[in-house]
């Protein structure tokens, strides 16, 4: 599905020529109240309504999708207004021209999933040095003082977590493989790099590689065929996000292998519920997306009215089973809002 742009509210059109005004009167705000990071008045006043855009990793990801329903209902609350975009594959080649965009647009503050964690820093670095307040959700680049706040799970420790899952499944024994998105990623990396640590505790099981698929469901299942192919005694596999674990559960679907090889993913989406119900998948870790949506406009919204924000802020994760469905569906991911 490609969701259109969402907008929280309709609110008046803050106009640009004031920006040089209204970035003036902040400096002087800021500089007679003596605090660092005050941004000037609050919403509603000066009649204009705050502008906030969401640059999430990619459109069509159940994961963002929430998230932005959580951005959404949370300006609406707040009586900001926001619009949500994304690039069509989860790509920093894609999301970089997004974010130039946005920051040619002068929003009061951006929230953004940053899709690599190098190649975004020069885009974010530009969009702070217009003025604008930034926030990252989920992802973080590698230079952490460009964010007021970051707001995402704590993935190595999901990545743990899931080696714990697969580990029991397995009968705490034999071979586990990793379908990973691109190097580079943030939350997706150290996902991995929990999972591996973890397995390092557990004797009788090896670990026999990683391989990336750019995001792509149809990569995923080509890697993990080929894995299935070369260790056909594979007992475990962990994808590391959503998509990854749509394209491992195909691919073992495909060999005949489904629930044989146990397989645990990253994400409740609606294909992730499907799977454990049809036994594709044994389990998930399932993230918080609609929180970080709402936690980031209230951290953003704090920023602009020049009180004080959190570096980091950590939202749950939960393991769902198939038996879970119901007592965790509120961790499941929705397709809309
Ligand atoms: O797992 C999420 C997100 O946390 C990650 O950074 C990228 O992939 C997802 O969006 C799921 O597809």
């Amino acid at each position: 599905m490609t969701p259109r742009p969402i907008r929280a509210a309709a609110g008046l059109t803050k106009m640009k020529s004031s920006r040089p005004i209204a970035l003036l009167a902040a400096v002087l705000l800021a500089a007679a109240c003596g605090g660092a990071g005050e941004t000037g008045a609050g919403p509603g006043q000066e009649g204009e309504r705050r502008q906030l855009t969401l640059i999430t990793g990619l459109k069509s990801d159940e994961f963002y999708i929430t998230m932005g329903c959580g951005a959404m209902a949370e300006a609406k609350k707040l009586g900001v207004d926001l619009d949500v975009q994304g690039p069509e594959d989860f790509s920093a080649p894609l999301q970089i021209p997004i974010v130039n965009s946005v920051t040619a647009q002068q929003p009061d503050a951006v929230l953004i999933a940053p899709t690599d964690r190098n190649a975004l820093i020069q885009p974010m670095r530009q969009m702070k040095s217009a003025g604008i307040t930034t926030v990252q959700v989920d992802t973080t680049i590698d230079d952490p003082s460009i964010a007021v706040s970051s707001i995402a799970s704590n993935n190595e420790q999901g990545g743990q977590v899931a080696a714990q899952t697969l580990a029991e499944l397995v009968g705490d024994k034999g071979k586990v493989y990793v379908i990973n998105v691109k190097p580079g990623i943030s939350t997706t990396d150290a996902r991995a790099e929990g999972f591996i640590n973890e397995m390092k505790k557990h004797p009788d099981i090896a670990f026999v590689g990683q391989d990336y698929d750019e995001d792509q469901a149809d990569i995923a299942t080509q890697k993990v065929s080929a894995t299935l192919a070369k260790h056909p005694d594979l007992a475990g596999i962990f994808a590391t996000n959503l998509i990854a674990a749509e394209g491992a559960a195909t691919a073992l679907k495909a060999a005949g292998k489904t629930g044989d090889v146990k397989l645990v993913g990253f994400d409740a989406g609606p294909k992730q519920v499907e799977d454990l119900r049809n036994g594709s998948l044994q389990a998930v870790v399932a993230q918080e997306p609609y929180a970080i949506g709402q936690i980031g406009v209230q951290q953003a919204v704090k920023a602009l009215n020049g009180e004080p924000t959190r570096k980091q802020i950590q939202t749950n994760l939960v393991p769902i089973t198939a038996k879970e469905l119901e007592s965790k569906s509120r961790y499941l991911y929705k397709s809309e809002c």
